[in-house]
């Protein structure tokens, strides 16, 4: 919609934007589509969160260390020439960090008021990340309640949420409508959170760390660990099962907020996310690989969905292929049985 034209860019700021190809997979074409009004703050907010959560997913950092360099990320904003380059070999996107200077080279090139929605949530993000990162039990057992789940995934998405929508609305590319509902922009969160979570159990195992509250999965199993193992795999499906029906709670919040984004290429850069997030909550519900390995919708499919939400009507119809999709692989020998048929049928009413 909006290319960019890197000849107008100074070279760090190409920089950055290479740092969000090598670190985006999802997220970077829709970001670099998107009204030149708002592309750059976006893009840097989306490189500055990578950095924060390359620090929170190193496991090869001590506690100690990590919890002070959390608790003020945000300051390093204001921190001309910092870089870090303790992280693990093994991190994905530890080059954000080693470069960090030309990211905060730029972010000091932004309008005020998107540095100010930045900085508040980075520092807001950083402080609850800590606060679960200090907690040994929650790195081994996975969380304990549905609250203290749904507190996570909103210091890790709700808050980029909340963020993304006083951009929205600075730019004057979102409804009023939009900043009087947080509970909406949560959701726009929680939804992708939710599903990154349950896809990613076996690589969060293989780090030792664990999302799922036990809250969910300990109706069915005494601990996390024996998913892996496949003779609990239909265990493991009905408690994938009880996250599938928590994260499809959102989807009409997140089917309301896309209602009230007019701008072009500020709605594709919402629904876009969301888009991949149904069809990838379709393919690992009911599906024991996920105890395995990290499953991926396949290339192709995501082009096909990228290119259907164009508009409203394309974006509707895809929710409504893949909520039916799971109500159709929904088995009464499931002990949520009739609440996915309830929760399923709501959703099929709103689309
Ligand atoms: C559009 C109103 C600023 C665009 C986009 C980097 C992805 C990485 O990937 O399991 O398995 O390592 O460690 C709301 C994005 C929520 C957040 C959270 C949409 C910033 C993003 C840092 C709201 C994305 C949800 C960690 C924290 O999980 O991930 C609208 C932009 C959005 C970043 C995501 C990710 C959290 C995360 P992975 P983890
Ligand atoms: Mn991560
Ligand atoms: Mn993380
Ligand atoms: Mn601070
Ligand atoms: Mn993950
Ligand atoms: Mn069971």
């Amino acid at each position: 919609l909006y290319p960019r034209d890197s000849t107008l860019e100074s070279p760090t700021l190409q920089r950055c934007y290479e740092l969000l190809n090598l670190t985006s997979r999802s997220f970077a074409a829709v970001i670099q589509q998107l009204h030149p009004e708002l592309r750059d703050a976006v893009s840097l907010f989306y490189i500055i969160l990578r950095g924060l959560d390359t620090i929170e997913d190193d496991m090869t950092i001590s506690t100690e260390k990590k919890i002070p360099l959390l608790r003020t990320f945000d300051q390093v904003l204001e921190t001309p020439g910092w870089t870090f380059t303790e992280s693990g070999p093994n991190e994905k996107d530890r080059v954000v960090l080693v470069e960090f200077d030309k990211v905060i080279e730029e972010y000091q090139k932004l309008k005020p008021e998107y540095k100010k929605v930045i900085s508040d949530i980075t520092h807001k993000m950083g402080n609850g990340m800590a606060d679960y990162a200090i907690d040994e039990q929650f790195n081994r057992d996975g969380l304990e309640t549905i609250k203290d789940y749904d507190l996570y995934c909103y210091y890790v998405a709700g808050l980029v949420g909340n963020g993304l929508t006083k951009m929205a609305t600075l730019s004057k590319f979102g409804t009023s409508v939009l900043e009087e509902k947080p509970e909406l922009q949560n959701s726009m969160g929680l939804f992708l959170q939710k599903t990154n979570i349950i896809r990613d159990f076996r690589e969060d195992l293989d780090d030792n760390r664990s999302f799922y509250p036990k809250e969910l999965w300990g109706k069915h199993i005494s601990s996390l660990k024996l998913l892996a193992d496949r003779a609990n795999a239909e265990k493991g499906t009905h408690v994938i099962t009880e996250m599938t029906i928590n994260a499809l709670e959102h989807v009409e919040h997140v089917l309301e907020y896309l209602d009230n984004v007019s701008e072009p290429s500020l709605y594709r850069f919402c629904a876009i996310p969301q888009v991949m997030a149904i069809a990838t909550l379709e393919l690992v519900f009911n599906n024991k690989e996920v105890f395995q390995r990290n499953l991926k919708i396949r290339k192709g499919l995501a082009v096909k969905l990228i290119m259907e939400s164009q508009t409203r009507t394309g974006v509707y119809n895809i929710f409504k292929e893949y909520v039916q999709k799971i109500h159709l692989r929904n088995t009464p020998k499931d002990p949520n049985y009739l609440k996915l048929e309830i929760l399923c049928g709501r959703i099929e009413q709103v689309i």
